[in-house]
């Protein structure tokens, strides 16, 4: 499956206890009271917890930092310190959490609503209340807080593609993901640039999705010409396709039939998952050919649409199409 993995570094921090506290009864004519120092509060857990409705790790690359609060320090007359709440970080469900450093696996987030104490907060340090004998009634001594723990965290998920882009080679779908992506796919002025499918994450609003760059498709490539058509494989499971063609093509109409031919080749289900046509490279296209290019034959449900990853043009709307493409 057209398997890409998201990932992300952070690093949480839970935390320490409070210090227990030293500290003696005072009474009216009770010069030397006994011990009353309370304990310290326990720190904050950073607690990590599957939430069905996230789909991505995107937000981590934002924000790296989880840190738990620590326990309230223990007080005289024997009042203990309150404990920390803890810090929760919601994964979404699929998330592999490795140790940074080791790579070694801690927890597989694999359900929703499922916790993992991840960093343990310190325990409260004893007061000198409780260190109180029959020997030593008036002790000096109490318990610092436990430092809480500490670790780095590699976060993985494997995605599946929801977008895939498809076109003849050198199409430009390659540079379309780069400017929609923070992905940095291979670009060249050569066909075959892209070997193997490539996967990114665009946003458009609150909406994040993957998209998938593939190879360049040829005609012939379900015979086994250029790449082939195995690659295609990784994009069964998307739930929308976009063909790409330039717009300075010689014959943009028949680019579009042999495009969805070689697709059919594959599977109806494939062929039948195109949504769109995306005229790409509008910013070398003669102006005077852009109202034949608008005019071109193309069956009325695919929406047509005209891009420019170079200015930058009709990128923000594709965006709104592909997303709108997803929610049916
Ligand atoms: N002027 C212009 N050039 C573009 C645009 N988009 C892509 N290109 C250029 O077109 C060439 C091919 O772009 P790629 O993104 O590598 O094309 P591809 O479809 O991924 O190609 P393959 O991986 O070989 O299938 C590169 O030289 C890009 O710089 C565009 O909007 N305007
Ligand atoms: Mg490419």
């Amino acid at each position: 499956m057209a398997h890409f993995v998201d990932e992300a570094v952070i690093h949480v921090k839970a935390g320490d206890g409070g210090n227990g506290c030293v500290s003696f009864r005072r009474e009216k004519f009770v010069p030397r009271g006994g011990p009353d120092g309370g304990n310290g509060g326990r720190g904050g857990n950073v607690i990590l917890f599957g939430d069905k409705s996230l789909t991505t790790l995107l937000d981590f690359h934002y924000r790296a930092s989880f840190k738990a609060a620590r326990g309230q320090h223990g007080q005289g007359s024997n009042k203990f310190g309150k404990g920390a709440d803890d810090v929760v970080i919601k994964l979404p469900v699929g998330t592999v959490v490795r140790d940074a450093e080791s790579e070694e696996l801690i927890v597989d987030i694999i359900e929703d609503s499922q916790e993992f104490v991840i960093a343990r907060g310190g325990r409260g340090g004893r007061g000198n209340a409780e260190f109180a004998t029959s020997t030593d009634r008036a002790p000096r001594r109490a318990d610092p807080g436990g430092l809480g723990e500490e670790r780095t965290l590699k976060l993985e998920l494997k995605l599946l593609a929801d977008i895939g882009l498809v076109g003849f080679p050198n199409a430009g779908k390659s540079t379309l993901l780069s400017v929609i992506s923070a992905a940095k796919p291979k670009i060249a002025d050569y066909p075959f640039t892209t070997l193997s499918p490539i996967l990114g994450i665009a946003k458009f609003g609150d909406k994040s999705f993957v998209v998938a760059d593939m190879p360049g498709l040829i005609e012939g490539a379900s015979h086994g010409k250029g790449l082939g058509i195995s690659f295609l494989r990784h994009i069964e499971r998307t739930k929308a396709i976009a063909v790409l063609i330039e717009s300075t093509s010689s014959d943009p109409a028949s680019d579009f039939e042999k495009l969805m031919d070689e697709l059919q080749t594959y599977s109806d289900d494939l062929q039948g998952k195109v949504r769109m046509v995306v005229f790409t490279k509008t910013d070398l296209l003669e102006r005077s050919k852009m109202p034949e290019l608008k005019r071109l034959e193309i069956p009325r449900k695919f929406k047509k649409h005209f891009i420019s990853a170079v200015t930058g043009n009709g990128i923000e709307e594709l965006l709104g199409l592909f997303a709108a493409s997803l929610k049916k």
